[in-house]
């Protein structure tokens, strides 16, 4: 699948996205709005991460430690270059040089050590020299028959998205040695052009079962600090008052928030991936967290458009800022935008006056809206707490089959599959769903199945964990394994965060995944033949011919 390209005169190369242009990859400026500059700073950083990786790996060999410091610098690096984070060249060339120091600290530690020319870069102050060396190491070449490309690619993408689930898991204060050292590992190998095909499917399945602990520690880190997830019905219609509307995945920045404006007269809004938010008890408690305010985040646009409030983007996926609202967006942590105001923590805390301050002056919505809800909240717990009920369900054919719709939205014209696969099920089927494809089909109404909501939305893309627990009890009530119950996954992608999740699945051994819109153009044609001879994977087709082979 991997396309030979001319790559003589493009400015930039990238295809780790669903999105990438023309079935192969953005070679002029990336269709999510990312520069030629921005791409070349962000290969140079991962460039400089493979570096760190290199000497830190040799590091943990010689069973030496590594500073929190650097386990930080990591995995906030990965998530920087994760899609629709940050188009800043700014912050991303002082992230660059500050890997300079990062890798100075860790050679530091291993006296005598293995000199590697592309581990050993050290980036150079002036960042138009950053971008000349970025041009001369960036860009991919590409040959279609190269697996090893292939599944080098698949490996650093994994690690971008498990580095933003480690990433929301570490600003809670939790974190896991192993997970870290597998980051270092992982970003060690992309420089070996000794390894083999094997050992490279090896590396990724080994991802996969990485980010299933990270899952679980950042599912660990939101239940003990918010409580767990319970069923919740949320407005997402507007109430009159200043307000400010917070998307992204990062639950401590939205708790931060909710302190900081309570009493303050500001109404706030989840948007995107916050949206299962409200279903914490710890966050729900706040009278002031009002409801969800549009849809998925590619109508971000126009729907920020003339609002008369702020938004704080706490994670991707931001779009490039309208004239209209760029004096209201705000963005923290590693998000950034040039021009849109940032919050930077500061010894832990994270002050949001201007953001409140902002709101206040804008005056907010003028009128209330006739109250809408939709139910979130159906996390492990809350789900397996009905477990009784759905195994007798399932047992007396009130419950024939069982869907997980998941994954991520986008643009593409192909996303309606999942809203008329979702419409067409019969209805003694249930539907499970997470992340932010949902935004398809979530405010439509599914009725009630044995005595339950036919839709039950499990969260955020990182509560694959939950439907994973979820699947698991279900398989050992019914005595089978997962891939034996009346339970299909049906996954839509964009980001490198659904990268780690299917490696994830993969490495659980679940198979007959179906996968759309489109498959990966960092799939080379022989990892895909892998992928479906082991798993089974199959693209989508249409919805007709896809139920007819799950239900017969
Ligand atoms: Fe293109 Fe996606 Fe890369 Fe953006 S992240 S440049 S849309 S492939
Ligand atoms: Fe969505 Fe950007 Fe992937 Fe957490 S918010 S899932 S695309």
């Amino acid at each position: 699948m991997l396309k030979e390209l001319n790559l003589k005169d493009a400015d930039m190369f990238c295809f780790q996205c669903e999105q990438r242009a023309a079935g192969s990859g953005c070679t002029k400026i990336g269709v999510c709005g990312k520069n030629p500059e921005v791409a070349a700073l962000q290969d140079l950083l991962i460039y400089q991460l493979k570096g760190i990786g290199y000497y830190g790996y040799k590091v943990i060999e010689k069973g030496l430690q590594l500073t929190e410091n650097a386990d930080r610098f990591v995995m906030d690096g990965l998530f920087t270059t994760l899609t629709n984070v940050s188009f800043d060249e700014k912050s991303i060339s002082e992230i660059i040089l500050k890997g300079n120091t990062i890798k100075e600290e860790i050679k530091s530690k291993l006296g005598d050590y293995d000199f590697h020319k592309d581990a050993d870069y050290k980036a150079p102050q002036r960042l138009e020299a950053m971008i000349q060396d970025a041009k001369n190491i960036g860009i991919v070449a590409l040959n279609k028959n190269d697996d090893i490309t292939s599944l080098r690619e698949l490996l650093i993408y994994g690690l971008k998205g498990m580095a933003a689930y480690a990433h929301h898991a570490a600003v809670q204060g939790y974190s896991n040695k192993e997970v870290n050292r597998f980051f270092y590992k992982g970003l060690a190998a992309t420089l070996n052009t000794q390894l083999t095909v094997e050992q490279w499917v090896g590396l990724n399945m080994e991802l996969g079962q990485v980010n299933f602990k990270v899952m679980e520690l950042l599912d660990k880190a939101n239940t003990d600090s918010f409580g767990h997830p319970v069923p919740t019905s949320v407005p997402v219609t507007k109430k009159k008052r200043p307000f400010i509307i917070v998307s992204g995945h990062d639950l401590k920045d939205l708790k931060e928030l909710l302190e900081q404006t309570e009493g303050k007269g500001i109404n706030i809004y989840t948007h995107g991936e916050m949206l299962p938010a409200h279903a914490y008890p710890e966050l729900n408690k706040y009278s002031h967290l009002v409801g969800n305010f549009g849809g998925a985040w590619q109508d971000q646009q126009k729907e920020f458009h003339g609002i008369q409030g702020c938004v704080l983007m706490t994670t991707n996926c931001i779009q490039k800022p309208r004239e209209s609202y760029m004096d209201k967006i705000y963005t923290t942590s590693v998000v950034a935008w040039p021009g849109a105001a940032h919050i930077s923590e500061v010894n832990g805390k994270k002050d949001f006056t201007p953001i409140i301050e902002k709101a206040l002056s804008l005056g907010g919505f003028t009128e209330d809206e006739e109250e809408k809800t939709i139910l979130v909240g159906f996390g492990h717990n809350a789900a397996l707490s009905h477990a009784g009920e759905i195994i007798q369900a399932v047992k007396d054919g009130a419950i024939r089959h069982f869907f997980l719709i998941g994954g991520c939205d986008g643009a593409k014209s192909g996303r309606n599959y999942y809203t008329e696969l979702a419409t067409s099920l019969p209805e003694d089927t249930v539907i499970l769903t997470l992340a932010c494809g949902k935004y398809r089909f979530n405010k439509l109404d599914f009725g009630t199945v044995a005595g339950l909501p036919r839709l039950l939305d499990v969260g955020q893309c990182n509560d694959a964990y939950s439907a994973i627990k979820i699947a698991l009890a279900l398989a050992e009530a019914f005595n089978c394994g997962v891939n034996d119950l009346p339970l299909s996954l049906i996954l839509s992608w964009y980001e490198q965060k659904a990268v780690c999740i299917l490696l994830t699945l993969l490495s659980l051994g679940i198979k007959n995944i179906k996968l759309g819109p489109s498959l990966p153009a960092f799939i080379s044609d022989n990892v895909l033949k892998v992928l479906v001879e082991n798993f089974s994977i199959a693209p989508i087709t249409t919805v007709e011919q896809d139920l007819k082979e799950i239900l017969g």
